[in-house]
């Protein structure tokens, strides 16, 4: 697909397929590290994780702050995607925050429906995400739906989740409101989806017999600026959510 074409897409429905960005046996050698990745997070501070019922990793938050080098690291600075990512920014980015959404069998939970701007408060949202598929994530495995154009809203006000992994979420009444096609992407290993801060998306349980497992890597414009008193009180509000879920 040409650089105007994901351009295009990203700005008109909120998001933009790559596909193949990466070969099936680079996403098992990824796959090999993440593994190494659970055994270091395992000590660190709630924050940086958290776990289905049954024990097993959900979500690794904030990785680039305990992992400087690497396969994982070497994927966020992927030539192909970097280009295309300034593009749809229109300047130059620097990677901001590196997840895992590792969503497994049968217990992967739930991410409610936000915005990725109420948490991460840049201004005129110039930023985006990419979630890069190590497994294969569509409906039937919990994988994410967009809410198509939704972006077009602008950050519009959240309320805590009281869940794992992502604290904040749009009202149920405010949601129930808005009328726009739900999309529910099919990827394949090694391909990957550019999304807006601001496209409103959320996922579903994985109760399905495959792990759905992703990499999540945000990117901002050099010359983006953050909203710092936005970005304190959603510090604050994690941090609540958190004391509340492990009371
Ligand atoms: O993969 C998921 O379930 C949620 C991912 C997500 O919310 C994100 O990448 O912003």
């Amino acid at each position: 697909m040409s650089l105007n074409k994901y351009y295009n897409n990203f700005h008109e429905n909120g998001y933009t397929i790559v596909k193949k960005l990466l070969t099936k046996s680079d996403a098992l050698l990824l796959l090999q590290e993440i593994e190494t990745i659970k055994k270091k997070v395992s000590v660190k501070k709630q924050q940086y994780f958290h776990k289905t019922k049954d024990g097993k990793f959900n979500t690794i938050h904030n990785i680039q702050e305990f992992i400087k080098k690497g396969k994982i690291i070497n994927l966020t600075k992927n030539k192909k995607l970097i280009r295309i990512i300034n593009r749809l920014l229109l300047d130059k980015s620097y990677m901001r925050n590196l997840e895992f959404f590792l969503k497994p069998k049968k217990t992967g939970l739930a991410s409610p429906f936000h915005q990725d701007n109420f948490y991460w408060n840049i201004i005129d949202a110039k930023a985006l995400n990419v979630w890069i598929a190590l497994s294969k994530s569509n409906k039937s495995n919990g994988g994410i739906c967009y809410l198509k154009g939704s972006q077009k809203l602008g950050t519009i006000n959240h309320e805590l989740s009281f869940m794992k992994g992502s604290s904040q979420k749009i009202e149920d009444e405010v949601l129930k409101k808005l009328n726009f096609t739900k999309i529910f992407p099919s990827l394949n290993v090694g391909d990957c989806i550019i999304h807006h801060p601001n496209i409103i998306h959320g996922s579903k349980k994985n109760l399905s017999n495959n792990d759905r497992i992703g990499v999540a890597v945000s990117y901002a414009a050099k010359n983006s600026k953050t909203d710092l008193i936005k970005l304190t009180r959603y510090k604050k509000r994690l941090k609540e959510n958190i004391k509340k879920i492990y009371k």
